[in-house]
């Protein structure tokens, strides 16, 4: 027996988990098949191509389960999954389940570089992505050609996404799933490295914070879910999200992005009762003119998280959609918290919500890590029964990102007072580009490999919509041959495997980066955190 199982928990704690019922030893593929037994001739998945029911889509699974052990998947394998929002999607999911490997959960959004660090490290076997790519996926496909450094190359399977039947009939294929404390799937945080983290989460860990959800978001079986954000982002699979919608035998119905023009339409024609956004979608559906054009009455209530939402922006959401709101404050590594459907106004528009768990634990700290006084700001840690004590395979990251005591250092800023958070700020090297993490790091060690590049300092600058944009100031080489402009160097970022998000917004040439007062560079004065509550709206 290992000393700890995947996601860093002890023996002891798991079985105080157990103990309290938090965890209960479902598994992902027991949830999926509790639902089809339950409800199969309800509706279960729908996008532009396709529309299913619980029974079919517990078929089309086990077909794309035969595909996928063709393709040479097995239970424990790690299999990457970067595929644009569709029911191809969910199968590809659940058939993995189906078959007991592990989904790496890839954003379409994600460079070759990414794809490359997940599967050196996962250490994943196989990449699944679409057959229709564009042109970032398109760059991304052709990098899985070369070997990585290990001299593994991945297996590639193409789906198409599009097809009204993706998956080729196949002979059957036994169902394999994992074992409620075994690794479910590898998430992946927004990262304040070179590279992102790769969040390991089991069965049991996550399905608690699942129910946790559903719990505090009042959904149910007659409901339909619209998944506008990527899919196999943490906060639309599971704040409720697409697991929230299997749990409860709720639809779920895939639109291609969360732009007004993607999502409005499908929520008059599906009838939809919920749906999460980030903020920037949020205030450009709040300000896009022809919304009275459609009828919206189907929603019950909008979640919002992954970026700071104003408060301005936060109180037009009642009067002008005339939905209720949800913030969302989550993570990937595990804490989330709502704020409550019966809360005040006050605290709906105003704060990040509880922490959803009663087992969740919350500390505000100094820097030496003491806890502050209610109301006074420190730094978030927290411990409970769906928060990582460890990322996968990163001795170092976890000795810096963990406490002696298994809290997980979250670097954000807030307050907390009588049981509700607000974040305040941050204090980790982070861009937060509406909801999109960007590790600057990993963005400056791109354009340093530019030969007309002699140093790059990359920072947040404030957007109205996005809160943060990523800029990049950059001094030039001496002696380097003809200028260098802003435009050539965005199109190198973009073709060296960089997130499409992280390829800076801005570029700035300069001749210094300021400095402090002892000559260190001042990230501060090139970027200014937004003020909490921003006049955008
Ligand atoms: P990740 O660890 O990559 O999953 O990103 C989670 C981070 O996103 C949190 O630690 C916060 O910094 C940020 N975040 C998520 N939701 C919110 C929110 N509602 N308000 C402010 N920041 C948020
Ligand atoms: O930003 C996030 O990672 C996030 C936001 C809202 C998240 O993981 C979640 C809800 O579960």
């Amino acid at each position: 027996m290992t000393d700890t199982l995947p996601n860093g928990f002890s023996h002891d704690a798991a079985e105080h988990y157990r103990r309290l019922g938090v965890w209960n030893g479902d598994t992902h593929w027991k949830l999926f098949r509790r639902t089809v037994e339950a409800r199969p001739h309800a509706p279960a998945a729908v996008d532009a191509v396709r529309s299913l029911t619980w029974a079919e889509l517990d078929d089309t699974v086990a077909r794309a389960a035969a595909v996928l052990t063709r393709a040479g998947i097995r239970r424990g394998d790690r299999a990457i999954v970067q595929l644009p929002n569709s029911v191809a999607y969910l199968e590809t999911v659940f058939a993995l389940w189906r078959i007991g490997a592990v989904p790496v959960f890839s954003l379409p959004a994600h460079g070759a570089t990414d794809i490359r660090h997940f599967a050196a490290h996962a250490p994943a076997t196989h990449y699944i992505g679409t057959a229709h790519p564009n042109k970032h996926l398109g760059r991304v496909q052709a990098d899985l050609a070369r070997p990585l450094p290990d001299g593994r190359t991945l297996t590639t399977v193409l789906v198409d996404d599009r097809a009204v039947e993706p998956w080729p009939a196949d002979g059957p294929s036994p169902e394999t799933p994992g074992a409620p404390e075994e690794l479910a799937f590898l998430q992946l945080s927004g990262g304040t490295t070179g590279v992102p983290k790769l969040i390991p989460r089991t069965h049991d860990d996550y399905l608690y914070s699942v129910r946790a959800s559903v719990d505090v978001c009042d959904l149910r079986a007659d409901d339909v879910l619209l998944v506008a954000l990527p899919a196999s982002h943490n906060f639309t699979m599971s704040s409720p999200g697409i697991l929230g919608a299997v749990q409860v035998g709720a639809t779920v119905v895939f639109a291609p992005g969360p732009l007004p023009t993607e999502i409005l339409p499908l929520i008059e024609e599906h009838r939809v009762t919920h749906l999460a956004l980030v903020p920037p979608a949020l205030i450009s559906l709040l300000n896009y003119p022809d919304r009275a054009a459609h009828d919206l009455g189907s929603v019950r209530t909008v979640w919002v998280g992954g970026a700071k939402l104003s408060e301005a922006a936060a109180r037009r959401v009642r009067p002008e959609l005339g939905w209720n709101l949800q913030q969302v404050f989550g993570m990937a590594e595990g804490l989330v918290n709502y704020t409550p459907l019966d809360a005040d106004v006050a605290e709906v528009v105003a704060t990040q919500g509880r922490p959803m768990s009663p087992y969740d634990e919350v500390l505000v700290v100094d820097e030496d890590d003491n806890e502050v006084p209610p109301g006074t700001p420190g730094a978030l840690l927290t411990r409970g029964p769906y928060t990582i004590r460890q990322y996968h395979r990163a001795p170092e990251v976890n000795a810096r990102s963990f406490t002696a005591e298994g809290f997980y250092r979250t670097g954000d800023i807030v307050t907390f007072v009588d049981g509700v958070l607000t974040v305040v700020g941050r204090a980790k090297d982070q861009i937060n580009r509406g909801g999109e993490k960007v590790a600057p790091e990993a963005v400056e060690n791109v354009l340093l490999t530019h030969p007309g590049v002699h140093d790059v300092s990359v920072v947040g600058m404030p957007d109205e919509l996005l809160g943060e944009k990523v800029r990049a100031l950059v001094i030039p080489r001496d002696g380097a041959p003809g200028p260098l402009k802003p435009t050539a160097l965005k199109r190198y970022a973009r073709g060296q495997g960089l997130a499409s998000f992280a390829v800076p917004d801005v570029i700035d040439i300069v001749d210094e980066f300021p400095v402090t007062g002892v000559g260190k560079v001042s990230k501060k004065d090139q970027s200014l955190q937004r003020p909490a509550s921003s006049p955008e709206a």
